[in-house]
């Protein structure tokens, strides 16, 4: 009972503390564009980044790529499904952030190639100069020849987010090495919300009790 009350008021703690890091999707806040603002973002575990898709119709997914395929889904990313944009009733995607290694992503869309066109980003991308920071990542994006589909195509509201690391063993295909993952692979709605909500506050008990 102790142990509970004392949890409970650590998590309440932590997640006072848990930030929340607006990105844009195809605009910078209104109109029509093909990128995300800002496209680097710099979190902690536990902290949430939504996604809001403001855009006047236009059609975007935020997809979780590796740096090496910036327009290709990882295996066990996250894919937030695709949602046409809307000035007066946005939808958000929400990720939770479980760790702050490198978390790559883009924009499959294929109509005018959006990740080819330089939408992606990433979540605590290496500084810069380095071969693996961000603007290494678009380059890679603008130099890719196709713009690889995810199976998730039905908007989902939440996610996890870890980084994937490609092995040497299995450098073409990604491995992860992160055992939370995302939890929008089934249908959307209610159930993913309250598994992310879980994965939230297991998130928070976790930095609470380091
Ligand atoms: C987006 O708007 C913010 C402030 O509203 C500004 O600081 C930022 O530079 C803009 N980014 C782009 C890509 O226009
Ligand atoms: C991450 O957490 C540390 C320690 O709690 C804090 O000093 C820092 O400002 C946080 N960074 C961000 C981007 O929220
Ligand atoms: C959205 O686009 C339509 C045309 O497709 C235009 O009539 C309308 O004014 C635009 N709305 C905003 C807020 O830009
Ligand atoms: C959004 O784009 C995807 C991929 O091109 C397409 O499958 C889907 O039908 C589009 N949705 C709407 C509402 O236009
Ligand atoms: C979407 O996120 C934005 C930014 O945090 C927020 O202002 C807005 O209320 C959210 N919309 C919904 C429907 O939750
Ligand atoms: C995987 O391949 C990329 C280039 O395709 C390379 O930069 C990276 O170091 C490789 N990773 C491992 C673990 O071998
Ligand atoms: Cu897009």
């Amino acid at each position: 009972m102790r142990f509970a009350t004392a949890a409970t008021a650590l998590a309440l703690v932590s997640t006072a503390f848990a930030a929340d890091f607006v990105v844009n999707v195809g605009n910078n806040g209104s109109g029509n564009g093909l990128f995300f603002s800002p496209n680097s973002i710099t979190a902690n575990v536990s902290d949430t980044v939504t996604f809001v898709f403001n855009t006047n119709g236009t059609n975007h997914t935020v997809v979780q790529s590796l740096f090496a395929k910036p327009c290709e889904p990882a295996a066990g990313g996250f894919a937030s499904g695709y949602i046409p944009g809307s000035v007066t009733d946005p939808k958000n995607f929400t990720l939770v952030v479980g760790d702050t290694k490198p978390i790559w992503f883009y924009c499959a869309q294929t109509t005018r190639t959006h990740c080819i066109a330089g939408m992606v980003g990433a979540i605590n991308p290496p500084a810069s100069p380095a071969t693996n920071d961000l603007s290494a990542f678009v380059a890679l994006a603008t130099g890719a020849s196709s713009i690889v589909q995810p199976t998730q195509l039905t908007f989902a509201p939440l996610a996890t987010a870890t980084a994937i690391v490609p092995s040497a063993a299995s450098n073409t295909s990604a491995t992860s090495t992160s055992a939370a993952k995302g939890t929008n692979a089934a249908a959307p709605g209610a159930k993913g919300v309250s598994g992310g909500v879980v994965a939230a506050l297991a998130a928070a008990f976790g930095v609470a009790l380091l």
